[in-house]
């Protein structure tokens, strides 16, 4: 083949996406909407006729049932299945399990504006005895306590998802392998980043729907993008379904916070 395909996905609504709660690291599970987007988007990839050789996710439930989803949709379920806690979402520091529309009310939509998508502003800390320090949560006790962060910029985020993408992931693409990753909105927005080169100003406009198959074709040499004609710029993959309910669904990320 002349490219390597892979697909990225963001997990179906969870239930504090729902209560319009900052998540990041909380290990909250999809709802019943959130299973319902994670199926069709199994299903669409079935349709299409795409298969995957190995599966990337993150460590929290709603990224990893999402993509148990689509395997089984996919009737893929034997593949193999890697946790990366660096796939983790941004952590959202102070912020975690604020809700969003209280928190402009409170701050300003501009404050929240700039932490929500700023490229290296961080949010306010957690403190290291809070119960949303990772260093307090037996899932990562086999971190070295210095690498959990206690609030990260999407920088930050992406620096440390880097690693593991050039490490882990990409000598399995440039293998051959099918790879699919099942992540979060600001893991996805550091890796599109990227693959896509967009500015650190124009990532700040980039919104990523959930539950929706966002598929990159790359360049076998190079590992690039090559640009399909239905993507939305600044994207060069394009997502798989109804474009115009795509469109909608991400402004409604981008209207969390009015
Ligand atoms: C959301 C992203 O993460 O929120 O942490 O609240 O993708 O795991 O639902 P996800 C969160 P925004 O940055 O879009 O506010």
């Amino acid at each position: 083949s002349m490219a390597h395909t892979l697909v990225l996905v963001r997990h179906g609504e969870s239930t504090w996406n729902q209560e319009n709660r900052f998540t990041g690291w909380v290990d909250c599970p999809l709802n019943e909407k959130g299973i319902q987007e994670a199926t069709s988007g199994g299903k669409i990839l079935r349709e299409e006729g795409f298969t995957f050789d190995k599966a990337y996710t993150s460590t929290l439930k709603r990224a990893i049932k999402t993509l148990w989803l689509i395997l089984e949709e996919l009737d893929l379920m034997y593949i193999p299945i890697v946790n990366l806690w660096k796939l983790n979402e941004r952590h959202y520091g102070a912020l975690q399990g604020l809700n969003k529309q209280e928190t402009v009310d409170k701050h300003g939509k501009e404050q929240v504006l700039v932490w929500r998508r700023s490229y290296d502003i961080p949010p306010p800390p957690v403190d290291e005895s809070s119960e949303y320090f990772p260093g307090n949560d037996p899932m990562y006790k086999n971190v070295p306590k210095s690498e959990l962060p206690k609030a990260e910029s999407l920088k930050l985020t992406e620096e440390r998802f880097m690693s593991d993408w050039e490490n882990v992931i990409l000598p399995e693409i440039k293998s051959g392998k099918k790879i699919l990753i099942a992540a979060h909105g600001n893991t996805l927005r550091a890796l599109v980043k990227h693959l896509d080169d967009i500015s650190s100003d124009d990532i700040t406009e980039l919104n990523i729907p959930t539950g929706v198959p966002l598929v990159y074709e790359l360049d076998e040499v190079t590992l690039k993008p090559i640009p399909h004609p239905d993507a939305i710029a600044p994207l060069k993959g394009r997502y798989l379904g109804d474009q115009e309910d795509i469109r909608r669904r991400i402004g409604a990320v981008l209207a969390q916070t009015k």
